[in-house]
């Protein structure tokens, strides 16, 4: 004769399982990037896939954020006046660096896992 769980223990189960699961996926975080004073104020960034970078702008000037990505990808977000903020999220894992296209100095680095 085969002995059998109730199904109350496997629905208890499947759920402490799915609770597991949920728990353990990584939510998307929000990183705020301010330029200030013609500088990030971060010169290095680590992020997880998927998370968003405000970047705010909060000098006087107009600001043109440019990311180069790994595999040569880039990505212009345009000019930013003062006051305005721009995100993006970087969705792929690698090494990247952000600069200002108008301030030369002004660059950062962002890694991504
Ligand atoms: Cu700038």
């Amino acid at each position: 004769m085969q002995i059998r769980p109730p199904l109350s223990v496997a629905v208890a189960l499947l759920i402490a399982l799915l609770l597991g699961a949920i728990a353990g996926a990584q939510a998307a975080a929000t990183i705020t990037v301010s330029q200030h004073g013609l500088v990030f104020n971060q010169s290095a960034l680590t992020l997880n896939k998927g998370d968003r970078t405000v970047f705010t702008n909060e000098d006087d000037v107009i600001h043109n954020i440019h990311i180069f990505g790994p595999g040569d990808r880039e990505k212009d977000l345009g000019l930013q006046k003062s006051g305005a903020t721009l995100s993006y999220t970087f969705g792929q894992p690698g090494d990247y660096m952000v600069r200002c296209n108008i301030h030369p100095s002004m660059r950062m680095s962002v890694t991504v896992r």
